[in-house]
């Protein structure tokens, strides 16, 4: 039977697994290294294999799709691990994020199985144990990337997007107060900060960015295809794109966490009850009739089921869903606009559309 692209996928991302295997088996043979007690490995690893691995892997496989885009070719053996280790050091951080994102959200489900600070006697050392995810991340780059032109470049990264995913997750957390409801202050401008510096930077810009470095893109450049004119600022070009498309994915998942289904979604949606000022609800405070808006502020951030479903109901009422499609639809477009306006690189080290659109083309109209 042919190969499908079906099955090129599955196997790119079976290919990054085994990689997976490898990095793990590293970091818990460091802890034994350490003279750490076999309960204590046993729990570190078993930490990084519910936590680490069991995503979509977008951010992680797109190191590797961009190293290969920007190089032209498929990598040898040796620059697939080393491209894959960056790729996997980015959805370290992410379950660094997530396993405390949980913990601050009060979420019960994550990728189809319970939160880790779910888990039978885990509760609060789940805290420390997202310190262990980030902190392997910095022994990775240590181990394999100390001698790289690229490896302050690599940490200053990692150091700036960790900040900045903070003060993000900061703002989500201080605009949705448990104890006080009060949707006046909610507004798309306010939402559009929450979720660049939140979601944006780490999940788009980053692994991006470590690709671009570890293929040797310079800071700036003139292009080849055109040597009379300007020179180009690459990482600029490529934070310009990435920020908007970033946005655009923090906007499905916030309309996924109101309107798929907890077994389809992999996880049950808190937003509503926690109080957040996601999409949905700023998109239904600017369509609501004086009796739709009385019922969202007596029933958001209530911690009812019944209000809940109060909440839920107004959305559909006042039209979320069909807002979002054209939400998705013209966002969409822009981004490609935007992304036809790169100067297409032509040699080795100079930025290609095609990061951009296999990236856009990950996430387009995705249910999970
Ligand atoms: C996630 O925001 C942001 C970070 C930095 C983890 P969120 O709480 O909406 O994510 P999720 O819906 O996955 O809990
Ligand atoms: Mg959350
Ligand atoms: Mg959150
Ligand atoms: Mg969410």
């Amino acid at each position: 039977m042919a190969s499908t692209s079906a099955d090129k996928k599955a196997e790119r991302r079976s290919r990054f697994e085994a990689a997976w295997n490898v990095i793990r088996d590293e970091l818990v043979e460091h802890l034994k290294g350490e003279g750490m007690p076999a309960d204590a490995q046993e729990w570190f690893k078993k930490n990084l294999d519910w936590n680490v691995p069991g995503g979509k892997l977008n951010r992680g496989m797109s190191v590797v799709d961009t190293v290969e885009i920007l190089k032209a070719r498929s990598l040898t053996e040796e620059e697939y691990f080393k491209a894959a280790i960056l790729g996997w050091c980015v959805e370290l951080l992410q379950a660094y994020f997530l396993v405390a994102d949980d913990m601050m959200d009060q979420s019960i489900t994550r990728r189809g199985q319970p939160c880790w600070y779910r888990v039978e006697s885990v509760g609060n050392i789940a805290i420390n144990d997202s310190f262990m995810l980030e902190a392997a991340i910095y022994w990775l780059l240590k181990k394999h990337f100390r001698t790289e032109p690229c490896y302050v470049d690599l940490l200053e990264l990692f150091h700036e997007t960790t900040y900045q995913t903070e003060m993000g997750q900061l703002i989500d957390l201080i605009t949705a107060p448990e104890d006080s409801v009060d949707l006046s202050k909610f507004s798309l401008e306010k939402h559009r900060l929450i979720v660049v510096y939140k979601t944006a930077f780490y999940s788009f810009y980053l692994p991006v960015a470590l690709a671009m470095y570890l293929a040797g893109v310079p800071p700036s450049y003139v292009p080849a295809a055109a040597p009379h004119a300007a020179a180009v600022s690459p990482y600029k070009i490529a934070l310009d794109i990435l920020l908007p498309l970033g946005e655009y994915f923090q906007v499905q998942d916030d309309f996924l966490d109101y309107s798929q289904p907890p077994e389809l979604l992999g996880k049950i949606g808190t937003d509503i009850i926690d109080n957040k000022c996601s999409w949905c609800i700023n998109t239904a405070l600017a369509k609501v009739t004086p009796e739709q808006r009385a019922v969202l502020d007596a029933s958001y951030g209530r911690k009812d089921a019944e209000k809940e479903q109060q909440v839920k109901k107004i959305f559909k009422e006042v039209g979320v869903e069909k807002a979002y499609e054209e939400y998705e639809e013209a966002v969409v477009g822009k981004i490609r606009k935007m992304i036809e306006a790169v100067p297409e690189g032509t040699k080795e080290g100079e930025l290609k559309r095609q990061v951009f659109t296999s990236f856009l083309e990950k996430i387009y109209k995705r249910s999970k």
